[in-house]
């Protein structure tokens, strides 16, 4: 024997279950990070390549150069391209100076910073991530890296989340300092720069209507459970 169906609740349960399902998934999901500013270095300039944010360095102009790049840490579907490529120059001139950018981080929180790096074997050995809170004085992060002679499949990762002054701040900025070069052409590559953050805006729980919706469609589809149980056992006899 065949359920009869119940159509004004069958209607309405996958509607309010459906909603309630989406926007659940889309709240959860938009609590992920969100990329700020990338700097993939493709057209061969500091300028960044998505988002917002300044690139500057007080490297010798001779020596900020570009070559083959990478897809690690790539976004967006960015393909590899080229890659920002920093040689210690002339006396090695170069050691002991950086690149740095700036980045609003308006509306953002847990902010964490990665990038694809590689290095020469005369190149910088000895590099200082540092962070500002107001865009003119940098603190130390971590102990100085030294990049491998490849890129290699995993970038290095800055998660910033601890230091809070660097949510929701205007001013955020990072620098990366270079040392340890002993050969005017040794250099290091950088690429796909990604400066993210959870956006403030979609950071906080569910909304109440689309709780509602959840509870709503959740309690719909008991209560059929529940008045099928009668029927089907009605209809058994
Ligand atoms: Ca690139
Ligand atoms: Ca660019």
């Amino acid at each position: 024997m065949f359920l009869r169906p119940n159509f004004r609740l069958t209607r309405r349960i996958p509607f309010n279950l459906i909603c309630a399902v989406l926007i659940f998934v889309a709240t959860s999901q938009a609590a992920n990070a969100d990329e700020i500013a990338i700097w993939n270095f493709n057209d061969s300039d500091l300028n960044v390549d998505h988002g917002s944010g300044t690139l500057t360095s007080n490297f010798n102009v001779a020596n900020v150069l570009f070559a083959a790049g990478t897809t690690t840490n790539a976004r967006l579907g960015n393909p590899a391209g080229q890659a920002l490529s920093l040689q210690g120059g002339t006396g090695n001139a170069n050691n002991g100076r950086n690149i740095t950018f700036a980045v609003s981080t308006a509306g953002f929180t847990n902010i964490v910073v990665s990038f694809a790096t590689q290095g020469t074997s005369t190149g910088f050995n000895s590099n200082q991530f540092q962070y500002s809170l107001d865009g003119v004085s940098f603190v130390d992060f971590n102990p100085p890296f030294t990049p491998a002679t490849a890129f290699g499949a995993v970038p290095l990762v800055f998660s910033l989340a601890a230091i809070v002054g660097l949510n929701n701040n205007p001013n955020a900025a990072f620098r990366i300092v270079f040392n340890g070069a002993t050969s005017s052409t040794g250099n290091n590559r950088i690429d796909n720069i990604v400066v993210e953050g959870t956006s403030a805006a979609t950071e906080t729980i569910p909304e109440p209507t689309s709780v509602f919706l959840l509870l709503t469609g959740l309690g719909s589809l008991l209560e059929l459970k529940r008045r099928k149980w009668p029927t089907q056992k009605a209809q058994k006899h």
